[in-house]
């Protein structure tokens, strides 16, 4: 089955974005030259080139103005893996340097957590977590680790595993990339308590992504009521690319991104639709395909997969994100070279396996890919050496109002906590935080109080939480 070719964005937006582009660089750059009264030899070389580009005399938008960031030459110095890639248009790799002039202090709240994938701040300012292994506990805001939350064992298929039944959980295959993996809260979680967890399930024959919902007992102890909505097929007999972050958008539908399961004949999948692999489902909370999702009409012979799918094309999402106009971002794992932020549009196809920057971790070529083409949406930014994406959060908050409509993502690999500025859906601005570290970032998330809260990717691994300097 083929899917039908969403329109290309290089050539939808591509001129009025550069001009905005343009506008918004001048703007930065003024800034961080009226900022900077004294030279400062200890830094980078500011950027001059695009503050020549205009007229001095250049009306500023007001709203656009970082406030007390400063702009400096991309980060990334080492030579791309695919030397011969060439972005699609400007900007879209190496974006300018930025350096935050904000004063934050890093708290450790709780060591020990056992490979924790998920943090998701609760309402009153506690903190969910899961780890990898299969434990669902809350933290709380002052760091006390609470006991693993037991509950009752779905109905359902999957064998048991070693982590089965800890915390109450479904049968969790905690092989690999895989076991307890995201956690979301309910839109109506005041009221109803309830929690959706994604997890690589054991089934017959291999495993697969799937996710679950319960009910948080009052004294938070417990899941009750638990079931399994959704399962991604085919069963895969791997450890690796189950995805899978859950995001409420602002319709209240549940977005699912999931893995395209990384062996190369496998990898094809994720331009079909009758498989979930490679692809963003958007699903109602009790797991069934809203009527308004794009492929409903094709369903053919696999009416409980097509009709879930929102956007194909995709290799290993991790992070996914609503920013503040309910638009969904989402960052997904390249190989050797290749990660890539997303804006995603309904029903669009995201190109991999044979629209993709980046190459194999051999360093061979992918076999017979492009880096555009038309009917293909381009990344709106790529990395090549790549960051490891792992979760993400726009910030809102009022505890660091520089940083508000900031993109922050989780660096496993690359060790670090990447914050993107994004304007007119172009990245114009990277800075690099907490690299000094040295800790795999697992997941980013916005407390209630503003501050950001981190968990590390280790056995003994760390919440963090950053707050304005006292
Ligand atoms: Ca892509």
């Amino acid at each position: 089955m083929v899917a039908s070719p969403g329109n290309s964005l290089i050539g939808q937006s591509m001129k009025k974005n550069h001009t905005a582009f343009a506008l918004t660089l001048l703007a930065m750059v003024s800034v961080a030259a009226c900022a900077r009264n004294t030279p400062d030899t200890s830094q980078p070389s500011i950027l001059t080139a695009a503050s020549t580009a205009a007229s001095p005399t250049a009306t500023r938008p007001a709203a656009t103005r970082p406030s007390a960031t400063r702009l400096f030459e991309p980060l990334e110095t080492r030579p791309p893996n695919a030397r011969e890639q060439k972005p699609a248009f400007a900007g879209q790799t190496r974006a300018s340097g930025v350096k935050s002039n904000v004063a934050f202090e890093v708290t450790v709240l709780a060591r020990g957590l056992d490979r924790p994938w998920a943090v998701e701040p609760l309402p009153g300012g506690d903190l969910l977590i899961t780890e990898k292994s299969g434990q669902l506990r809350i933290v709380s805001a002052q760091g006390r680790v609470g006991q693993p939350i037991s509950g009752l064992l779905p109905v359902g298929s999957g064998g048991l595993s070693a982590s089965s039944g800890l915390g109450g959980l479904p049968p969790i295959t905690a092989r690999g990339q895989g076991g307890l993996l995201d956690v979301a809260l309910s839109p109506r979680f005041a009221r109803d308590r309830t929690i959706f967890w994604s997890f690589s399930e054991r089934r017959e024959g291999g495993s697969g992504t799937s996710v679950a919902r319960g009910v948080l007992t009052a004294d938070r102890a417990n899941l009750e009521q638990v079931r399994i909505i959704f399962r991604a097929l085919p069963t895969y007999n791997n450890g690796l690319h189950f995805g899978s972050r859950l995001a409420f958008g602002p319709d209240n539908m549940l977005y699912v991104t999931l893995g395209d399961r990384f062996d190369r004949p496998n990898r094809l999948k994720a331009q079909q639709l009758d498989t979930h692999l490679g692809k963003i489902v958007r699903i109602n909370p009790n797991g069934s395909a809203p009527t308004d999702n794009p492929f409903v009409r094709q369903s053919g012979a696999t009416p409980t997969i097509t009709p879930t799918i929102w956007t194909l094309g995709h290799r290993n999402i991790q992070s996914a994100a609503f920013d503040e106009k309910g638009r969904l971002w989402t960052v997904e794992h390249g190989a050797r070279g290749g990660d890539e932020l997303n804006l995603i549009e309904k029903g669009k196809n995201y190109g991999w396996p044979g629209v993709t920057y980046g190459q194999e971790y051999s360093g061979e070529p992918f076999e017979g890919a492009v880096t555009a083409r038309e009917g293909y949406m381009q990344p709106v930014y790529y990395w090549d050496p790549v960051i490891a994406p792992a979760g993400a959060q726009f910030y809102t908050g009022n505890a660091f109002p520089s940083w508000r409509g900031s993109l922050f993502i989780g660096g496993l690999a690359s060790q670090r906590l990447v914050r993107l500025i994004i304007k007119d859906n172009r990245v114009v601005g990277e800075e690099h935080l907490l690299t000094e570290r040295q800790q795999r970032i697992r997941d980013v998330r916005q407390g209630p109080d503003g501050s950001l809260y981190i968990v590390t990717d280790h056995a003994n691994g760390e919440l963090w939480r950053i707050a304005p300097k006292r």
